[in-house]
């Protein structure tokens, strides 16, 4: 069983979209760990683009993350930090498959609905990042007996 984090950035917070991306991880059968609804500071928001400091984008990067609330989670399941990847589709919107929350609901790379790790090492840091150990929660769905093998 692998975590990863998933932010519902402020495009997908102003759109409405909150609802839609937790459907998209639900239906798929992966299990919420974590959640909480918050402004990004800008000490976080350096934090976690840390990788993109001195980018053309990196300016733009913080001042979109931190333009409004954004919803943090924790999903969990086997594989899972493929497993969302997969969903969320390709950074830029135009590159993303049909069916994924990039492809089915934006249309460039920076107003991109949301984020999601890229690896392992990257999850487990970035978990770390946006949530006290206390506020992962243990607990499994009903319906896990049934999703995973
Ligand atoms: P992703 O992991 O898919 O979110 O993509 P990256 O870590 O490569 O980029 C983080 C964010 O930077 C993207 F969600 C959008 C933004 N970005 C740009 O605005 N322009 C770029 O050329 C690349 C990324």
């Amino acid at each position: 069983m692998q975590k990863t984090l998933v932010l519902v950035k402020p495009d997908g917070v102003q759109r409405g979209l909150i609802g839609t991306v937790i459907s998209r991880f639900e239906n798929r059968g992966l299990r919420l760990a974590a959640a909480k609804f918050m402004w990004v500071s800008p000490e976080l928001a350096a934090n976690h683009y840390a990788v993109h400091q001195g980018k053309s984008f990196y300016d733009a990067l913080i001042k979109f993350i931190t333009s409004a609330p954004v919803m943090a989670m924790v999903w969990t399941g086997p594989d899972a930090i493929t497993a969302v990847r997969q969903t969320i589709g390709k950074t830029k919107a135009t590159e993303a498959d049909p069916g994924t929350i990039r492809h089915d609901y934006a249309l460039t790379t920076r107003y991109n609905i949301c984020h999601a790790s890229d690896s392992p090492e990257n999850a487990e840091a970035e978990i770390a990042l946006w949530f006290k150990p206390e506020e992962l929660v243990e607990w499994k769905r009903a319906s896990e007996d049934w999703i995973y093998e």
